[in-house]
């Protein structure tokens, strides 16, 4: 018996409805609903295009014009361009800075940076985990070494002061003073001020470490040159293209290169990053670059150079200055007070909420958000507070006013909860039962109602269809 030949020219919708039927659902939940991580946003319809591209079908080991692979004549040209823009979206001097494009994401462009200029078991300083850090910069417990970065490599965090909620510089540079690190990470998932570049350079200095980056959650404000610029004090820069960049799911390494100085007897000095950065992103720790995610970075990089971009992250921030006044104003506490990027950190502790009680109760009412560890927690298994981002609304068009909504409607969201707290007890699985019950599930569809109804209001970019 012969099998019929698969028709490989069918949309999506005509060749797997079942799977189309379930992103055509998330789609429609993005659009009714208020999108809040603050490492989300929606991208735009021409990076959408570059993603499901015929790209997906072509491998390119390799750098550019050396390639493992035949037929790389275009694919060539398409890293050549992205790199071309990557550079030019930061104002970076191709003679004094490099880049590579083909990280799959911010975690291996990381770990490729570690790979490529910490020896093994090298040491690592980064912001700890629970004080608004990432994983990457390295996390482990009294018992584990959660992170990779912390098991392939010692690394020693460095903490928020919590008297001022800001980051402990001092402290940093005493501990960096007897650990001697042969890298320090500049780099935040949850935090919501300027990064004091300048210091961290000077603790490097002395102590002969290099300076790492980790943009990922600003780059589209530095971008924009509205938060402080990385580059003009670190050696190595990575980012994610996806967050307030607002490309494909990516990363970037981007490091310095050209002469670095002179040494004593006048002969010059060079960078030596490039090779072993590329050659730790391939052959060390990746294959074939993600040509789709290239070109759709290359997109996402143009667009970033508009002027238009730098209006759009002035109001990301204005949105989470009006999120962190509204929230204030009504009540609520706000990690450092306010904030001067793109995200808000709430404290939900004075409130008597946990931040995973929140996060459940924000999302049956259709807003996103994540629970975080605030400064003084003791576990990040139990986070006490939301990290709140206003990226991907601001995309949508949203400005001050509609954060003065939103707030009325995270704390009517909040009342329920507290309310659902009183009856079920502090316990998160106790919490979500008496949540589920018709008492509370018809303030919550009341309230979801006028919630989608209010997002409806504003466009989705990407494709109209998925
Ligand atoms: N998941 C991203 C964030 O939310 O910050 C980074 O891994």
């Amino acid at each position: 018996m012969t099998s019929s030949p698969v028709d490989l020219t069918r949309p999506l919708e005509e060749d797997d409805p079942e799977l189309c039927d379930l992103i055509k659902k998330e789609r429609a939940r993005q659009f009714q609903g208020l999108e809040m991580i603050a490492s989300e946003n929606f991208t735009s319809r021409a990076v959408n295009d570059c993603l499901s591209s015929c790209l997906t079908n072509k491998y390119s080991e390799g750098m550019v014009g050396q390639r493992y692979y035949g037929g790389n004549e275009h694919i060539d040209e398409i890293e050549k361009l992205c790199q071309k823009r990557a550079l030019a979206t930061f104002h970076l001097d191709p003679e004094q800075w490099g880049v590579n494009v083909q990280p799959y994401s911010g975690s291996p462009a990381n770990f490729a940076v570690y790979t490529a200029l910490v020896e093994p078991h090298g040491r690592i300083m980064g912001l700890d985990l629970p004080d608004g850090g990432h994983l990457t910069h390295g996390f482990y417990t009294a018992t584990k070494k959660v992170s990779a970065t912390s098991i392939f490599f010692e690394s020693m965090p460095y903490k928020i002061d919590p008297a001022t909620e800001l980051i402990d510089y001092n402290k940093l540079e005493e501990t960096a003073r007897l650990f001697k690190p042969r890298m320090i990470i500049a780099g935040v998932s949850c935090y919501p001020r300027h990064l004091d570049y300048k210091r961290f350079r000077e603790i490097c200095d002395q102590n002969g470490s290099l300076l790492l980056a980790d943009m990922s959650h600003v780059s589209g404000l530095v971008a924009a040159g509205v938060t402080s610029d990385p580059f003009q004090y670190c050696d190595v820069v990575t980012t994610t293209t996806h967050k307030t960049l607002r490309g494909p799911r990516s990363g970037v390494i981007f490091y310095r290169r050209g002469q670095k100085g002179t040494d004593k007897a006048g002969n010059p000095i060079f960078y030596d990053y490039e090779d072993k950065i590329n050659q730790a992103v391939f052959p060390g720790l990746q294959g074939g670059p993600h040509n789709h995610q290239i070109a759709a970075i290359a997109v996402a990089m143009r667009q970033a150079a508009l002027p238009a971009f730098v209006d759009y992250q002035k109001q990301v921030i204005l949105n989470a200055q009006a999120l962190a006044a509204g929230l204030v104003a009504a009540g609520y506490k706000v990690v450092t007070g306010g904030t001067d990027n793109h995200l808000v950190w709430l404290d939900l502790r004075p409130s008597g909420l946990s931040g995973g009680k929140a996060e459940k109760v924000l999302e049956e009412v259709a807003i996103s958000v994540n629970k975080n560890t605030v400064p003084g927690d003791k576990s990040a298994l139990n986070p006490s507070g939301l990290r709140i981002g206003t990226p991907a609304l601001t995309t949508r068009g949203m400005k001050e006013g509609d954060m003065k909504t939103i707030v009325a409607f995270m704390d009517q969201a909040f009342q329920i909860a507290k309310s659902v707290q009183a009856k079920s007890g502090p316990k998160l699985v106790d919490f979500k039962r008496v949540l589920a019950t018709d008492e509370f599930q018809g303030q919550i569809m009341d309230l979801k109602g006028k919630i989608e109804a209010y997002a409806a209001q504003y466009p989705l970019p990407g494709r109209p269809d998925l």
